[in-house]
């Protein structure tokens, strides 16, 4: 893997590196799937980010062995069990459509290489009731929307999971309506926090966190962050997604984390950060607001939840 990055301590780097090996080896059983030079994003010289005011960013093995997957399985621990050498994440293409003058397909490097890498270290809050703060490496979503320039009808943003059975043991399972859906307000997409991340610690993204090209959207609960997708389009509706689908009463398109609107089975008034014993209060939009409340003002939050 190209990795030479200022600022992580090289125990970091060679922490991860060895980690992601070992994963790999262990789910593959075979060194041929071991990452090679072929494969690699050039992810030198991105520009470091700054962690939240009195945050530390959440220790790598929690980050990749503790997660949300369902095309891999329930269970927290299953993506970092499935999803390593079966996920194919090369040669990987992005089909953009919908309402926009330069609609294509697009393999990830033609995505991601014409944009700035940036480090961006964000606090994420799923609506479980726990949260992590997490090194993302990514490019802003909203300069890459702006290449397929939509059009005035755009209002929406509709994002699609890969759907793989060979490749996703999880969705045999009808716990979902797949492929996995998410959609965002097109200003939402713009806004400068919004990513689309192809790493995390400075490497690329392991397979369980949403190889090799996941949404971040940090204000929002963490399934608003799609994981490994294939399909972007700009819509004049609002999209549903998979949750929507699943629990129309639970889960709301907005999904903004409010600890003023509970979950109508628990409370969202706390959190517990991974690797922490006592819980936190949950900081409405995450801790975003100064950046993001304008996104919804003269909203109910509440029936727009
Ligand atoms: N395709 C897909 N994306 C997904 C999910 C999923 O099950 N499938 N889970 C979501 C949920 S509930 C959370 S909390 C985050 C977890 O991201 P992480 O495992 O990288 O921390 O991914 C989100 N993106
Ligand atoms: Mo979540």
């Amino acid at each position: 893997m190209l990795i030479r990055r200022p600022g992580l301590k090289e125990s970091q780097v060679t922490d991860h590196r060895a980690y992601l090996n070992r994963r790999l080896f262990l789910a593959a059983g075979a060194a041929s799937l071991l990452p090679g030079p072929a494969l690699a994003l050039n992810l030198a010289g991105y520009q470091k980010g700054e962690a939240p005011a009195g945050e530390k960013p959440t220790p790598l093995e929690a980050v990749t062995t503790y997660n949300n997957f369902y095309e891999f399985g329930t269970d927290k621990d299953e993506p970092a069990r499935n999803a390593p050498g079966r996920l194919k994440v090369r040669p990987w293409e992005v089909v953009v459509e919908g309402e926009c003058a330069k609609p294509g397909r697009l393999a990830l490097d033609d995505i991601v290489k014409p944009h700035r890498l940036e480090e961006r270290i964000y606090r994420m809050r799923c609506v479980e009731g726990w949260s992590m703060v997490i090194p993302w490496l990514g490019v802003p979503l909203g300069a890459v929307l702006a290449r397929f320039e939509p059009t005035l009808k755009a209002k929406y943003v509709h994002f699609t999971t890969l759907a793989d059975p060979e490749q996703m043991p999880g969705i045999r399972s009808r716990v979902l309506d797949w492929p996995y859906v998410e959609g965002l307000r097109l200003d939402e997409a713009m806004h400068p926090l919004t990513l689309l991340a192809v790493g995390l610690y400075g490497a690329e993204l392991p397979a369980q966190n949403g190889a090799p090209l996941r949404l971040v959207v940090p204000w929002k609960y963490g399934f608003k962050s799609i994981k490994s997708i294939v399909a972007i389009r700009f819509t004049e509706t609002q999209p549903r997604s998979s949750w929507m689908k699943a629990n129309p009463r639970e889960y709301g398109f907005y999904s903004n984390v409010n600890p003023a609107v509970d979950h109508p089975r628990w409370s969202q008034a706390t959190e517990r950060r991974i690797g922490e014993f006592r819980r936190r209060d949950t900081l409405m939009f995450n801790g975003y607001g100064d950046q993001v409340a304008g996104l919804y003002a003269g909203m109910d939050l509440k029936a727009n939840f």
